[in-house]
Order: structure tokens, then C-alpha cells, then sequence
């Protein structure tokens, strides 16, 4: 059996405590391997080192050759690319195909991206007139902000947590990383990458464990953290930015969503179609901006929700090495008994079960699985609680429109704001619409469309915060304005 070890300057440990607990496969409930838990001594012991790496080499690095070596970890990626494969798919059932397109590339690509973007970013000066007529130059400077905590969540845990270590090395900092409890293997291997790269030891730090009186907490109050990064819950965030108010900690958080996606009837109905099934059931529907709120206006609502039932029916499950999968299992039994509790309570609210709504037949090597059916609903009051809290699941519920001013208060009327999708032939109507979009992203005839340069980030209960491109630079680094009197 395999067995996970924290990553603390440069060395894989077992927890000082002994604890250990199990990661286990979704798709089959099977125990994959063993993972050590940690504690305040591991925490300890990764903030210091995290510290000491910036004291050392690392900090006195030039910033060519701190580059150099962030490419060589993303080549390092590419080189173990089929092993880092299997170890998500393995962690999280999500099929070969979505992996090999989107988490493990993406993983080595937030390392070159972020370390020729710091490189290539240019200084803020300005000239200032003074009484004296000789003048005044400003110029700022950037510092990296120091240990950065990094904790991630499990639904794309190599892209997720790279997205945030990427820059965050890059711009000089160290880092310690809870990965989430679900899915600890792509996180724990990229110490050995580190290594192979040669970042020196204590720059990348990893510590595994869980949230509540765990690693997770135990990270967010420790005083030698300098600003914490979280992707995950709502919840969860709140319960980290009171860790982080002791301290006057930063804080950038990626929380939940309840995203819309509005279908105007002019709408090419094939790319709609095919852009909303990726965007409801990618992933089993476990991605951040996917939607779960379908706006379709009134002439073309009955085809798009015929369409979109067909659409769900031809996913294949599977196991992920399978051939021709495109749906896994959700993470967890924990978490399907949640989605199915969202299930029940579509039915006792009064949905119109369109597809799915329930668990489906597999067979015997999937018993202990977490598998469910992708769920189509309409029928629901705007004010139903399906409607309205994130679920997390594949399933979304489609509700009939009749004009724009009427669909953005629909699609507006939520706590959340992360993402949205408009899907129209009339690129004026989708400027019109997106800029009144509460939401941190809007795709036009498009979803998942991402390049690393731009800002990612929701608004209202979805976030604090914008990394992505140059945006990440604030919160990953520390200004400081020199003022030479000429
Ligand atoms: P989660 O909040 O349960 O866990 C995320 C991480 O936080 C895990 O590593 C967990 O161990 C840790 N954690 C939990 N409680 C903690 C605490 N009190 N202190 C410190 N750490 C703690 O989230 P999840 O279940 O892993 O992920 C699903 C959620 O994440 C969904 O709500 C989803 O919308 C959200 N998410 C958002 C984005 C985004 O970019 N906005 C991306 C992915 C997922
Ligand atoms: O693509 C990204 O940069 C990103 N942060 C994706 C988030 C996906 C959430 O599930």
C-alpha cells in the first residue's frame, strides 16, 4: 500500500503523532494508500522552513535564475506527465481524457506562465514637479509578501493548488501547502519535481491532514504565515479569514458559486447545447463555475431542454482508464449523500424530474463507488433552495424567459458571483448583458475558456480577490514606493 508523507524542506516525514488515514478511490470505495496526518509539529516545522528558505538561497536568488527554475518544474511535470495522470484520476475517478486535457497540462503550465509574466512585468514610475523646479522620481518596488498558506480543495487538485504556488514562487515567496484531505497523491509528488528542478529545500512545503483542529487550521493561525490563499467553501473561507484577522493577514479566496447560464433564442443551439452539457456535468458537475442555473428564453425552452436530456443520457460512466468515459463518480460518499439530499429535496419542492435524480446501476468492481446520475429539473420557484445553494453536483434546473431586463434580475438574484454563460448570436446584446452580470467571469458562446493572463476571481459571497495574470502580482508580492528627490 502506498504511503503519503509530508514534504518539509525538502524531505518526506511521517506525522511526529502517528496518525495516519486513508485516501480512497471513488470509483470503487477501495483504500488507494496511507497518509500521514498533520499537526502543530508538522505546521511547525514547514513554517520554519518555509522561513529559513527565504532567509537562504531563495530569497537572494536573481530572478533569471529563480525563472529558470520554475520552467524546469513544469518541464519536470511534462516529464512525469502519465504519472501524475493516474494519481489524479485515481484520487478523484475523473476520466483520463478530462485530466490529460485540462488538469495535468494546465498543472506545468502555471509555473512557465506566472514566471515569464513576473519577469516581463514592468515598474510603476512617476516624475513629480518639487518647489525647487529640480523634481522628484517615484518608483515602486516589488517584494515577495513571504510564507504564503496554500489550501486547496479536491475537484482539479493539481491545477488548483499550481494556480496559486505558480505565482506565488514566482514572485519570490515560499510557500506551505494543505492539500485537500480527498486528494492528496498530485500534491505530494510534485515535492519530488521540486527536488529533481532544483528548487532549493523549504521553498515548497506540503503537509497533509485535515481542516477543523487539523493541518487546515492549525496553518491559518500560525504567525509565521504571512497571508493566506484558499480555494474551497464559502464556509470554510469564513472560518479562515477570522484565523487570518489575528495578524492582519491577506487573505485571497476562490469560493462557491451558483453560476447562471442565460440561452437567448437566437443562440447557435448546438454550441449552446454542447457548452451547457460541459458546464453542468463536467468533472460530475464538481467544478467551481459550472452552472446549475439554465435561463432559456420562452421559443426555444422546450428543444433546449429535450436536447440537453439527450445530452445527459449519452454520457458514458466509468472507470477513467475505460475506453470512451466522459462522467466519473463524485469524491466521496460524503459528498453524495449531500447531492442526493439536494436530489430529494428537488422532488419535495416540486421539480419536474427531467432526467436522472437518483443513483445509477453499476457494476460489482464499482459497489463501494460514489457514483450518481447526471439530474436535469424544471418546474422549481425561483426561491426553491435547489435553486438558490450551490450543490456541487451534475445537475442543473432550466427555467423559462421571456426578455433581457427579466433574466438578469433572475440571474442576479443570488448571494453568489463567480461566473456566468450568455449564449446569443447578437454580440451587442451579450456586451449589454455581461456588463450587468454580478459575476467575476463572463463567457460569451463559451465556457471554461481561460487564459492564464486575465483575472479569475468571484464578487459577493464568491470570493475575495483577483489572481490570474498581473492581478495575482498584489496579492502575491509587497509594494514599496522609493521617492528620490532630484
Ligand atoms: P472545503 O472548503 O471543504 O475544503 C477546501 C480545503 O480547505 C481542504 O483542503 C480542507 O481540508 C480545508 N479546510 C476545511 N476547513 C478548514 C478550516 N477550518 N481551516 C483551514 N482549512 C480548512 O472545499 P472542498 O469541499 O474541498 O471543495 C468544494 C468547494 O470548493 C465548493 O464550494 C466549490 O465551489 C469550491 N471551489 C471554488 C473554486 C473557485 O475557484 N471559486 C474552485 C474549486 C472549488
Ligand atoms: O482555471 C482556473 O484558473 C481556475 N482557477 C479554475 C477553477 C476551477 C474551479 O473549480
Amino acid at each position: 500500500m502506498k504511503e503519503i508523507r509530508h514534504f518539509i524542506n525538502g524531505e518526506y516525514l511521517g506525522s511526529d503523532s502517528g496518525r495516519i488515514f486513508d485516501d480512497i478511490d471513488p470509483a470503487s470505495g477501495e483504500v488507494i494508500a496511507r497518509v500521514h496526518e498533520g499537526g502543530q509539529a508538522e505546521i511547525d516545522a514547514a513554517a520554519r522552513a518555509a522561513r529559513d528558505a527565504l532567509d537562504g538561497e531563495w530569497g537572494h536568488m536573481p530572478v533569471a535564475q529563480r525563472m529558470e527554475l520554475l520552467h524546469k518544474v513544469a518541464d519536470g511535470i511534462n516529464a512525469r506527465f502519465e504519472e501524475f495522470l493516474i494519481a489524479e484520476c485515481q484520487d478523484t475517478g475523473k476520466p483520463r481524457s478530462l485530466a490529460s486535457h485540462i488538469d495535468i497540462p494546465r498543472g506545468a503550465a502555471n509555473f512557465k506562465i506566472f514566471a515569464d509574466l513576473v519577469k516581463n512585468v514592468p515598474t510603476e514610475t512617476f516624475h513629480m514637479d518639487t518647489p525647487d523646479g529640480a523634481g522628484a522620481l517615484n518608483y515602486a518596488v516589488r517584494h515577495p509578501k513571504g510564507v504564503i498558506g496554500v489550501i486547496s480543495p479536491w475537484n482539479l487538485p493539481l491545477l488548483l493548488m499550481t494556480w496559486k504556488v505558480g505565482p506565488a514562487l514566482a514572485c519570490g515567496n515560499t510557500v506551505v501547502v494543505k492539500p485537500s484531505e480527498e486528494t492528496p497523491q498530485t500534491t505530494a509528488l510534485l515535492g519530488e519535481v521540486m527536488n529533481e528542478a532544483g528548487i532549493p529545500n523549504g521553498v515548497y512545503n506540503v503537509v497533509h491532514g485535515f481542516g477543523p483542529d487539523s493541518a487546515g487550521e492549525f496553518l491559518t493561525r500560525h504567525s509565521q504565515v504571512d497571508a493566506l490563499t484558499f480555494t474551497g467553501e464559502t464556509r470554510t473561507g469564513t472560518a479562515i479569514m477570522k484565523a487570518a484577522a489575528d495578524g492582519i493577514r491577506d487573505v485571497s479566496f476562490e469560493l462557491g458559486g451558483k453560476n447562471p447560464a442565460i440561452v437567448f433564442a437566437d443562440a447557435d443551439m448546438d454550441k449552446a447545447i454542447e457548452g451547457t452539457m460541459r458546464s453542468a456535468f463536467a468533472n460530475c458537475g464538481q467544478v467551481c463555475f459550472g452552472t446549475e442555473r439554465v435561463y432559456v428564453q420562452r421559443p426555444v425552452f422546450d428543444e433546449f431542454v429535450a436536447r440537453l436530456k439527450e445530452g445527459a443520457e449519452s454520457l458514458r460512466m466509468g472507470h477513467f482508464e475505460d475506453e470512451g468515459v466522459n462522467f466519473g463518480p463524485l469524491i466521496s460518499q460524503e459528498h453524495r449523500d449531500k447531492v442526493l439530499g439536494y436530489y430529494r429535496l428537488a422532488e419535495e419542492e416540486g421539480a419536474t424530474v427531467v432526467t436522472g435524480g437518483g443513483v445509477p446501476d453499476m457494476d460489482a468492481r464499482f459497489g463501494g463507488g460514489a457514483w450518481i446520475q447526471p439530474t436535469i429539473w424544471t418546474g422549481l420557484d425561483d426561491d426553491a433552495r435547489v435553486v438558490r445553494e450551490e450543490i456541487f453536483g451534475p445537475c442543473c434546473h432550466i427555467r423559462p424567459f421571456d426578455d433581457e431586463d427579466e433574466v438578469l434580475g433572475l440571474a442576479n438574484d443570488t448571494e453568489y458571483g463567480l461566473a456566468a454563460s450568455v449564449w446569443t448570436r447578437d454580440l451587442s446584446r451579450a456586451n449589454r448583458v455581461a456588463r450587468r452580470l454580478e459575476a467575476g467571469l463572463v463567457w460569451v458562446n463559451s465556457w471554461f475558456l481561460r487564459d492564464l493572463r486575465t483575472p479569475f476571481g468571484g464578487s459577493k459571497m464568491s470570493g475575495i480577490g483577483r489572481e490570474g495574470g498581473v492581478h495575482g502580482l498584489e496579492f502575491y508580492s509587497e509594494l514599496t514606493n522609493v521617492c528620490i528627490k532630484l
